[in-house]
């Protein structure tokens, strides 16, 4: 057995630890609900774009900047819902991969532009001092336009395997990122510190490797102690 009682019960650390939640897209108006969320690394995000009509975005930005794309951030693209959909909404699945704080935000002009009508959201905010979820909120309500956001399955801190789907019959999408990503790789020490560069910098084949690994063991783990603990 080449599974160390170690790596066995770090898996099962982090498959006890997911906080997989789902985040509404402009459901009710020109917002995510719930709007800020914590979410351990590991865990799934789930953005369903239940605002119908609607035609929104998921992308990444920064504290500072909250109504433009962060470098190197995720973005969803365009997702139209017809009015009159209730059911089959489009969704878009985001792991988290870091603890610090992801900002993102619909990058829609209308008008009236969604950001800057208060649509952004935030995962993993600090809950006092400035950085808050209140903070990045009011700034974008202030923020002098909106700017559009590139295509992007990867972000800094969470990543998707694909794009937003279904986009078929009356789903359209813009703009949206296409073609598939490996799932994205959890170390289990990126779950108890804050993200270095080198957890980026581990090469491709190593990461999908891991990956693998990891995914083995949270079976492993699952598989050993599931009826147990739960
Ligand atoms: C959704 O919005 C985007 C950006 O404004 C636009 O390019 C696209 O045509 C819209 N989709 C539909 C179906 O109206
Ligand atoms: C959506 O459909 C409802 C019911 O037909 C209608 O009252 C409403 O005005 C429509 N909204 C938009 C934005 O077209
Ligand atoms: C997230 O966690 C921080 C730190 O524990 C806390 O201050 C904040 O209120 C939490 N946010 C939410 C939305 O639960
Ligand atoms: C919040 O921002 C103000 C103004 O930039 C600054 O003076 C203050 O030190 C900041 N407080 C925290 C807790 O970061
Ligand atoms: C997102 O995850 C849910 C739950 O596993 C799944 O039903 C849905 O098809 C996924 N969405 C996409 C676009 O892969
Ligand atoms: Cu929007």
């Amino acid at each position: 057995m080449r599974f160390s009682t170690t790596a066995s019960t770090l898996a099962l650390a982090v498959l006890v630890a997911a906080q997989d939640a789902t985040i509404q897209v402009g459901k009710g108006g020109l917002l995510f609900t719930p709007s800020s969320i914590n979410a351990t690394v590991g865990s799934v995000i789930t953005f369903d774009f239940s605002g119908a009509p609607g035609n929104h975005t998921v992308a990444q930005s920064s504290f500072a900047s909250p109504c433009a794309p962060l470098a190197s951030g995720f973005d969803s693209g365009y997702v139209f819902v017809p009015n009159g959909t209730t059911t089959g909404f489009p969704t878009w699945n985001l792991t988290i991969t870091d603890t610090k704080p992801i900002w993102f935000y619909c990058a829609q002009q209308g008008p009236p532009a969604h950001c800057t009508s208060g649509m952004v959201g935030a995962i993993n905010a600090a809950g006092s001092g400035n950085n808050t979820f209140e903070n990045f909120q009011s700034a974008a309500k202030a923020a002098a336009s909106v700017v559009a956001p590139s295509p992007a399955l990867s972000g800094v801190g969470a990543a998707a395997t694909t794009g937003p789907g279904p986009l078929t019959g009356s789903f359209v999408g813009a703009a949206v990122p296409t073609g598939t990503a490996p799932a994205p790789s959890i170390s289990s020490g990126s779950s108890t510190t804050t993200s270095s560069a080198s957890t980026s910098t581990t090469s491709k084949a190593a990461s999908s490797a891991s990956s693998v690994a990891a995914n083995g063991l949270v079976v492993f783990a699952a598989v050993l102690f599931g009826v147990t603990l739960f």
